[in-house]
């Protein structure tokens, strides 16, 4: 099934002299209404009129995640508030989080993407759909919501949290299909077992998953355990939020909404172009937004395109699974955490050293993170009241910044792992289960 038919299955070459048009459109709005964009386009001597084929986009500046913050909070903005009707922020923060905003022709084509990819992996109008993503800034809910209530779907807006109320209402509802990260729905589908609730009771049938890497064993997990059939969507804030691609339902990559969004994959480190099926960080333009455009914007997440028409029918550019983030930021239970933020309270402790370690691990079907620091003097490890002191006060600092829980490990001097070249931070034990 089809959301916009004949926009899906277009020729490459349909795709393609869509992409340009909007190519020159989009280089020009943002050269015309963004002071920032400006100034760039101008150093790097681009022009929309200098924009003769997809790959000229090359000679665009990237954006990065920096240059959103440095304009904090609407300096990326390129419509006056007045036409702005929505803003959305990013849930990772170094301090000040990533603001964007949406005009209303924005959040219809927000709503139509994220149709296009419910319909996709399989939703109807005859579907009672559980929303359990966080409502407020992160993208996830609302994206989700308008989106399927554009399809004719039946919404209950439950939000995160308070599971066992939403395992009562997914039976007592007849929930069909649940949008979560895959790692809460696991966790749900737990807490619905614990009271005495099978999947035989549930009407239970489709995932619509995303916002953090699902593998697909974990994806099996999930549908063992919940009995439903999984997609996974992938977004994020900067972009739109969801709608950016997804899977449909033969599951063979997240379909790209080429006709939005100008993708390329380029090698991290040196920006260079890499070709198809090669992984790579991508990086996209957004091809229509009004209130918020981004020109070559750096998402840090690696994967591979392939430009191969679908068996479904869809022809637009597909992306594999997520590999990774090419910088270090963390995603637990569904929060961003950047390495900076733990240094930041670590570095500020009496006592403590500058030598730690981030390790995170999947326990039951929730991701952990015990942080390691070493201290500078073992002799603390015999004073129990002050190092229970220290290991309290670091945790709810911690507590505080990240918004989740951790676990503080106080280690003796020098028993952490050193490194000649950039220290290893991060131990991250979740794939090897
Ligand atoms: O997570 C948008 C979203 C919401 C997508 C709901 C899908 C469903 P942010 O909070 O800005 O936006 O986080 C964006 O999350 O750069 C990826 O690193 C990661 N991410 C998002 N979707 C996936 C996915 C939303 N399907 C960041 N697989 C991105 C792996 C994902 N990582």
């Amino acid at each position: 099934m089809f959301f916009q038919k004949e926009i899906e299955t277009m020729s490459r070459g349909e795709i393609e002299a869509i992409q340009l048009e909007r190519l020159k459109w989009v280089v020009d709005y943002c050269d015309r209404n963004v002071e920032f964009y400006h100034k760039r386009l101008q150093k790097a001597g681009v022009t929309a009129d200098k924009i003769k084929s997809l790959k000229d986009v090359r000679h665009i500046p990237v954006t990065t995640k920096e240059d959103i913050r440095d304009t904090y909070p609407f300096g990326l903005f390129a419509q006056p508030m007045k036409n702005i009707v929505r803003v959305h922020a990013s849930s990772g923060t170094t301090g000040k989080p990533t603001v964007v905003g949406y005009t209303k022709k924005d959040l219809d084509t927000w709503s139509d993407l994220v149709a296009r990819l419910c319909v996709a992996a399989g939703a109807s109008d005859e579907d009672i759909v559980q929303i359990s993503f966080g409502y407020g800034l992160f993208t996830g809910a609302l994206g989700l919501h308008y989106g399927l209530e554009k399809i004719g779907a039946t919404v209950v807006p439950c939000s995160s949290g308070n599971t066992e109320k939403q395992v009562m209402l997914m039976k007592d509802f007849g929930t069909t299909a649940l949008v979560s990260t895959p790692s809460y729905a696991l966790h749900m589908s737990e807490v619905a077992h614990e009271h005495g609730i099978t999947n035989d009771q549930l009407q239970l049938r489709l995932g619509l998953f995303g916002s953090e890497g699902c593998t697909p064993e974990m994806r099996d997990q999930i549908e063992k355990s919940f009995g439903v059939f999984a997609t996974d969507n992938y977004g994020m804030s900067e972009l739109m939020g969801p709608g950016v691609s997804g899977e449909c339902e033969l599951r063979c990559g997240m379909h790209i909404a080429e006709d939005h969004f100008l993708p390329e994959i380029v090698n991290p480190d040196t920006l260079e172009a890499m070709g198809e099926g090669e992984t790579g960080e991508l990086i996209i333009t957004t091809l229509t937004k009004e209130g918020f455009p981004m020109l070559r914007y750096r998402t840090k997440d690696l994967t591979t395109i392939t430009y191969e028409p679908c068996a479904c029918g869809r022809t637009h550019a597909r992306m594999e699974k997520i590999k990774g983030r090419s910088d270090d930021m963390l995603k637990i239970r569904g929060v961003n955490v950047f390495p900076t933020q733990i240094e930041s309270v670590l570095m500020s402790q009496p006592h403590i050293g500058g030598h730690y370690e981030l390790v995170i691990r999947r326990e039951g079907y929730r991701d952990t993170l015990e942080v390691r620091v070493e201290l500078i003097n073992g002799d603390l490890l015999e004073h129990y009241g002050e190092l229970e002191a220290l290991r309290n006060s670091i945790h709810a600092q911690l507590k505080t910044v990240l918004g989740i829980e951790s676990k503080v490990t106080l280690c003796e001097p020098k028993t952490l792992e050193r490194y000649q070249g950039k220290a290893k931070r991060i131990i991250d034990l979740r794939e090897q289960k």
